[in-house]
Parts: C-alpha cells; structure tokens; sequence
C-alpha cells in the first residue's frame, strides 16, 4: 500500500473510531472498542471500503500507533485522542519527572493564566520527549515547549495515565506546575 491510502486510511478511521462513530452507523463499546467486522461492513456500506489486510497494515505501521486490536484481534480501537465519551479504562501509572506540552505561542497566555485544559478531547496530551512536544506543537505553527512538573502533580494526588501509544494523559495542569524549556 501507498503512503497516500494509508494516510488516507488512518485519518478516515482517526474520525470514525475517535470522533463521529455515528457518521458511518457504529458504535463504541464504553472502552472505545468496535467489531472489526463491523469497521469493515460500515466503511463499506458508506463507500470506503477497505480490506482486513489494509486495515492490519494501518494498524501495525501507524506512524504514532494511533490504533490497536485487542488481545484477540477481533475488535479495533484509537489508543487515545478521543472526543466521544469513553473511558479507556487505563490504570494510573506514576509519570515522569517531566513530561513535555507542545503548543504555539498565541495560547501561552491563557495556558499561564488557567493552566492546560483538555479543550475538545478527554485529556490534556504530554509527550515523554522535548521532541516528541515539538512535533504536536508544529501541527498549529512555530513550536513553543512548555515543561510540566509531573513529579509535583502525581506527589500532590494528580492522576496521570500512558495510553498504548505512549501518550500522558492528564484531566489538566494548574499553571503552577508548568515552566518553559
Ligand atoms: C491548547 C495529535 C488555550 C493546547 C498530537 C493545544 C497529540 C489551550 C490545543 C494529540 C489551553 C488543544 C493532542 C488553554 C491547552 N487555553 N489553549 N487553557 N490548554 N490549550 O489537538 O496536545 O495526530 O486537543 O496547547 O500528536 O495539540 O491526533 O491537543 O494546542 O498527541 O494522533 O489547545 O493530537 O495526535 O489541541 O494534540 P489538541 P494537542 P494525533
């Protein structure tokens, strides 16, 4: 498979399985998890037919693991980045020390003022890497990195959790707990 189709079937599945299940007649489980059957019979009833191997390729070589089958490999879902309600069910994981936030700089002010809020999605997202932060934060213009003391958060009862691909997730970050690179 190409780059183009599977670019192309990662972004139709990010929208699907995180965003607008209902735009192709599916639903979530409360995990997030559908039937591969299911994803498959309703990509192609709506046009976007895409055949198992596809979708284990898209699966399996996703740049950032935004997806993954379960134990059994009968159903699918996007490892975070939701904006449907579902609770992903992660344990609290202790973070570590510092973990990274990449944003551009015409949100600064209000993220001093107010701290990180979740904004659309469940969680405020922060990368383990400096790097990792600039590539989220580049998405929106020149990259500005903020550091977030996780280690004060998690001592002061801050519930942190790593979804499968490696993402911090955390409901939000009080200002006080936030310094630049
Ligand atoms: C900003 C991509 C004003 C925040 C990435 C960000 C990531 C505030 C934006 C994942 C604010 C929210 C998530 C406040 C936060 N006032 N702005 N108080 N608090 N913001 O997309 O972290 O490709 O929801 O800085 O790689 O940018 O989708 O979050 O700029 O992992 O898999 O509000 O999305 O992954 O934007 O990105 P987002 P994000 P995928």
């Amino acid at each position: 498979m190409d780059t183009e189709r599977r670019v192309k079937i990662s972004k139709y599945l990010a929208r699907h399985l995180r965003h607008q299940p209902d735009r192709i007649g599916l639903t979530l489980d409360p995990a997030g998890w559908v039937e591969v059957a299911a994803l498959l019979a309703a990509c192609r009833a709506r046009g976007f037919a895409l055949t198992p191997e596809e979708l284990h390729e898209v699966v399996e070589t996703n740049d950032k693991k935004r997806f993954a089958f379960s134990e059994d490999g009968l159903r699918v879902r996007a490892s975070q980045g939701h904006t449907v309600e579902v609770d992903l069910d992660l344990p609290v994981t202790p973070p570590p020390p510092v973990l990274y936030h990449g944003t551009v700089a015409r949100f600064l002010e209000p993220i001093l003022r107010e701290g990180l809020r979740a904004m659309t999605r469940h969680d405020v997202h922060l990368s383990p890497t400096p790097e990792t932060a600039r590539r989220v934060g580049e998405r929106r213009g020149a990259p500005v990195v903020l550091t977030v003391d996780a280690a004060a958060m998690a001592e002061s009862g801050h519930e942190f959790r790593v979804s499968a691909n490696g993402v911090w997730l955390v409901p939000a970050v009080p200002p006080s707990y936030l310094g630049f690179l």
